[in-house]
């Protein structure tokens, strides 16, 4: 048998570059599916075309959007693929309370796009749908299982699940192999620069080179489950390749909130802070009584998910997949990142 061919929808993103090295690392031709944008938006995955050990003809681009519908169509019909990635999404949790109805064309009816193209194409097409632990939002029990209740608390929490449902009803109506993975946060060097442990990280280490005097943020006391990227790409690769298409949630088990998590990174860059004030006023200040860190209600959300912590038991024993990286190497990871990019001057 010849190479694997996947397409990926999203490959730009976080989790699109992670998983294009993984694939390409196992032996399949990777066509990524990117956007068109004013600016470039291939900078995570760049790389990739430089890398000496990847061969040209293995890694394509093409444009497209999980929006149009022809365009979906057409991607799959050209390429012939043996594994569809549906990565693709606005993903950004309070943002999408700003567009609603875009997130729910691109997160929802996207995920339908592309399952209508794979039934009319190939049904042995196998097709991964990202779906996320958002989809638990205002938590009914603890840790969050396959079999916990969705509560969804935002419009992308709403989107997902409906690609969610409609990704089991068509492997229920039409015999796909469609799986969905319930992901839970992961980040890396690679997370978008607006989400709370980039926005963290990257902030903290200006701060510590005083590039950069005050970190704003929300609600410092949610809690998430945070795991790294690199692991949960491993998770999805392995639950297309399970015997029979099924639904897993991949995360760590542990959860921190905000708070704790910018000391954890203070602790890394060796920053003492000492906090003082509540709710709303509190604030973060340094050994030289500068205030480095307050909030601002305009980064709270109308509904807020409280508490993430997911039960990997199940992908555990199925697909042999545990997380590898724990929170503290997780930090070390994106600070050491960071600091590089600030001793380059980027
Ligand atoms: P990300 O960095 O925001 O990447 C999203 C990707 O989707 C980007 O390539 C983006 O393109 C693309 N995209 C957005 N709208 C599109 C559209 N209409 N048509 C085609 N492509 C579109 O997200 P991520 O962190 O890699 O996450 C990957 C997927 O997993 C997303 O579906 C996300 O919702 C889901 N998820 C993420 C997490 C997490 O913690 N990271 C957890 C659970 C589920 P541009 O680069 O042009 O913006
Ligand atoms: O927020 C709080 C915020 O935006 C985490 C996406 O990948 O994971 C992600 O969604 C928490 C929230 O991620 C700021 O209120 C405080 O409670 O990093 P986040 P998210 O909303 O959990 C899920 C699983 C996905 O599927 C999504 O695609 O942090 N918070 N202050 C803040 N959040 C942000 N972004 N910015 C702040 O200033």
């Amino acid at each position: 048998m010849g190479n694997k061919k996947a397409i990926i929808f999203g490959v730009t993103g976080q989790d699109g570059a992670y998983l294009s090295r993984l694939l390409l690392s196992k032996g399949y031709i990777v066509h990524g599916v990117k956007r068109r944008g004013s600016t470039l938006n291939t900078q995570r995955i760049d790389d990739i075309y430089f890398d000496p050990l990847i061969k040209k003809n293995k890694f394509f681009l093409h444009y497209g959007d999980v929006t149009d519908s022809i365009n979906v169509f057409n991607i799959i019909k050209k390429i012939k693929p043996n594994e569809v990635y549906n990565l693709a999404a606005q993903s950004h949790v309070a943002v999408s309370f700003d567009i609603p109805e875009y997130t729910s064309n691109a997160d929802a009816l996207g995920t339908l796009r592309i399952l209508e193209a794979i039934v009319k194409i190939n049904k042995n097409i196998k097709f991964y749908q990202a779906g996320s632990s958002e989809m638990f939002g205002k938590v009914v029990e603890t840790p969050q299982t396959e079999k916990t209740p969705f509560y969804p608390r935002s419009p992308y929490g709403v989107a997902k699940l409906y690609s969610h449902w409609i990704t089991i009803n068509y492997r229920e109506s039409y015999n796909l192999f469609a799986s969905n993975g319930i992901l839970f946060n992961h980040e890396s060097p690679l997370r978008g620069e607006t989400f709370v442990t980039k926005k963290i990280v990257k902030a903290l280490c200006k701060i510590k080179y005083k590039k950069q005097k005050k970190l704003i943020l929300g609600n410092l006391y949610s809690k998430r489950d945070w795991g790294h990227a690199k692991d949960y790409v491993k998770a999805i690769w392995k639950i297309l390749q399970y015997k029979k298409p099924d639904d897993f949630v991949i995360c760590t088990g542990k959860q921190y909130s905000i708070k704790q998590f910018i000391n954890l990174v203070s602790k890394e860059l060796k920053i003492k802070i000492n906090w003082k004030g509540k709710g709303i006023n509190e604030k973060a200040y340094d050994e030289m009584n500068n205030c480095i860190i307050e909030c601002n209600k305009k980064y709270l959300r109308p509904a807020e998910v409280d508490t993430l912590k997911g039960d990997y038991s199940k992908a555990k024993k199925v697909l042999k997949w545990k997380p590898t990286i724990g929170i503290n190497e997780l930090i070390k990871d994106m600070v050491s990142y960071e600091l590089n990019l600030l001793k380059n001057d980027k």
